[in-house]
């Protein structure tokens, strides 16, 4: 299967405009695609066809673009590279960034709603998608990260993390379970580990802005400019490496537990996560 083709294809159908090329050279970027993955995986470990999964992948894929264009914007973090390319509003304008993640997140829904799966797993996803993506989730976390206080303790930078980095890790997880036909109850343990996966990440995110220099990561690390609490500046790089060890192998141990789950490739995938350099 070959998903960089077919996530492309799933906007054909869109009208060809400025915002549709803006939209699209985001898309096209290069990004590591770890969500997506982490669905295929989901579904591969219970023995469901991958495909079924492809329009909730893209989906998620868009409305990660969407976050990541949005916050680049002057009015956010103001970057100025991202996946190694000018950030959006740079090579189109502010105008066109702002209606590419608009059009990006309001098309991811269009495509997640014409899956070819049963109406009650759809509805299921779908709802799981906006609550991840949306004011309880990733909209909220951003929220939190965008006033955050001068004095906050790492259990506040903790929740930031949990609600910007975690929630759009756990919804790729929490829909392979529903495609995989999992109850309410097997789809929330995923949801805690698409939490522990977030607050790992986003550790070694900040360890890799110290440790890495934007050409090696694609994009500018605007946290020391906006001077931003990170979890390095708040236990020091050591320890924060100790903690997003910790937060990892939790993880790993989570997925074990699951039963009917082939873990082996979803181990596999999380080991190359925890070894990224970017
Ligand atoms: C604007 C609503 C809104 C939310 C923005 C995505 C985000 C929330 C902020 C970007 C800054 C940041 C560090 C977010 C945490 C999530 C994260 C580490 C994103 C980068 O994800 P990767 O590494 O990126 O998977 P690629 O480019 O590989 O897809």
């Amino acid at each position: 299967m070959d998903f960089e083709k077919l996530l492309v294809q799933s906007l054909d159908g869109v009208t060809e405009s400025r915002v549709k090329d803006a939209m699209l050279y985001s898309l096209t970027a290069g990004g590591k695609r770890i969500r997506p993955n982490l669905l295929f995986e989901v579904l591969r470990g219970y023995g469901v066809d991958e495909s079924l999964g492809v329009p909730f992948a893209a989906a998620i894929e868009m409305i990660h673009t969407y976050s990541l264009i949005h916050d680049d914007l002057p009015a956010m973090d103001n970057d100025d590279l991202r996946r190694g390319r000018p950030t959006n509003h740079r090579q189109f304008d502010e105008a066109t960034a702002i209606l590419a993640g608009d059009g990006l997140l309001t098309e991811a829904f269009h495509i997640a709603s014409s899956a070819d799966v049963p109406p009650e797993q759809t509805v299921r996803a779908i709802h799981i998608l906006s609550e991840m993506a949306g004011p309880d989730g990733m909209v909220y976390g951003q929220c939190l990260d965008m006033n955050e206080a001068k004095d906050s303790t790492y259990d506040d930078i903790r929740n930031v993390h949990k609600y910007k980095t975690g929630c759009l890790l756990s919804a790729p997880l929490m829909i392979g379970a529903v495609l995989s036909g999992k109850d309410e109850a097997e789809t929330e343990q995923w949801h805690e580990v698409g939490d522990l996966l977030g607050l790992a990440f986003q550790i070694q995110d900040d360890i890799l802005d110290i440790t890495a220099t934007p050409e090696q990561l694609g994009k500018s690390n605007s946290d020391e400019r906006n001077e931003k609490i990170t979890v390095v500046k708040l236990l020091g790089e050591e320890k924060a490496r100790q903690e997003m060890k910790s937060l990892y192998e939790e993880c790993r141990l989570r997925i074990k537990k699951f039963g009917g789950f082939e873990y082996d490739s979803l181990i596999r995938m999380i080991n190359a996560i925890e070894a990224r350099a970017k």
